[in-house]
């Protein structure tokens, strides 16, 4: 079948034709978020021209510095969903509470967003990108609940990211595989470029963040010791651009993995739950890949709170599971 000319719009009209769990609601967040990126597409290509760089000098809620692009992205976002009737809550890293929009409108979703994840990129013109994760909005009240948002990576509905590289590139899944679209400019289109993405079972790339490496648990540390100096096979290579979304696509694409396990900064890891780390492991694991806190499947956590961090260990169901047997292994541990 030809890809060619497939717009995100007829690709979901498709999709919505093949599979009942795929609602025309539904097809109309994924639109939404993409009629947001492609704004954000925009502003972050002209971001140096226009004094969109730097920081606005308050913290998030997780306490991490915001950037001009941070704040000007979760605005993006929230106006995309206003008064659309599709989405009752938003939870994003952005914002220290949940947003409830539409109360009283009966909007069937829940959205949890990192609008712009990797933002130490922004100034030097670095990767970028969006996560995202749906799901169905469960309470009956007027306003939807926080337990509409607290819930197990198991139940999206949707997810995906937005990667703002050398192109703009939107991946999704419904559950029905996953799909990429790479966004035509001078069309202002997103058109299909990787149909049903399989992830290879293992690959020959890692990424983390190494300066953390000494506060790591040693099992850790042999685990990379595994990956840098293998006893018969070829050694891994190390690529780290400081952006999960770049990072993970690289995984997703040419297999390998990618792993931050808890330091000193970040006891419980740094990547938060709801819109990091359970939208990323759909995927990978729509494609054939696993994602773990290095304990449990990520997709099997319930969270208790909208900004509650999670270690992460993703990518190629190979490298996650040898992760884990050194993580789980007593053979490197003082215990
Ligand atoms: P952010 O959403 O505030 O940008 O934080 C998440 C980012 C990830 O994209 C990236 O992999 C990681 O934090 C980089 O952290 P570090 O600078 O500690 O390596
Ligand atoms: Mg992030």
């Amino acid at each position: 079948m030809s890809t060619q000319g497939t717009t995100l719009h007829r690709h979901l009209w498709q999709q919505q034709r093949q599979y009942s769990n795929i609602s025309p609601e539904l097809s109309a967040v994924l639109m939404q978020l993409a009629f947001a990126t492609k704004i954000l597409a925009s502003e972050i290509s002209r971001a140096a021209l226009v004094g969109h760089l730097g920081l606005v000098g308050e913290k998030n809620a997780t306490g991490d510095a915001q950037k001009k692009l941070d704040v000007f992205s979760n605005q993006v976002v929230m106006d995309a969903f206003v008064e659309t009737g599709l989405v009752t809550a938003i939870a994003s890293e952005e914002l220290d509470q949940v947003k409830y929009l539409d109360c009283g409108s009966r909007a069937p979703y829940i959205l949890c967003i990192d609008p712009l994840d990797g933002s130490s990129n922004t100034d030097i013109n670095g990767s970028l990108g969006t996560i995202f994760g749906i799901y169905s909005r469960i309470s009956d009240s007027y306003c939807g609940t926080e337990q509409d948002v607290l819930r197990r990576g198991s139940e999206l509905v949707a997810a995906g990211y937005v990667l703002y590289g050398t192109s703009t590139l939107l991946v999704y899944t419904c559950g029905e595989g996953v799909h990429g679209f790479t966004l035509d400019p001078s069309l202002g289109e997103f058109l299909l470029s990787h149909p049903d993405i399989r992830t290879p079972e293992r690959g020959h790339l890692y990424s983390a963040n190494l300066s953390h490496a000494s506060e790591w648990p040693p099992q850790v540390q042999a685990f990379i010791g595994s990956l840098t100096y293998p006893a018969t096979d070829q050694p891994y290579s190390l690529r780290y651009t400081g952006a999960l979304v770049a990072d993970l696509h690289r995984s997703l694409l040419e297999g390998g993995l990618y792993f931050y396990p808890p330091d000193r900064q970040h006891p419980e890891g740094k990547l938060r739950l709801l819109y990091e780390c359970a939208p990323l492991a759909f995927v990978m694991e729509q494609a054939g890949g696993q994602a773990s806190s290095g304990k449990e499947r990520i997709l099997e956590i319930q969270p208790q709170a909208i900004h509650q961090r999670s270690p992460l260990v993703i990518g190629s169901a190979a490298e996650v599971a040898l992760y884990e047997r050194f993580l789980n292994s007593d053979d490197f541990c003082d215990c």
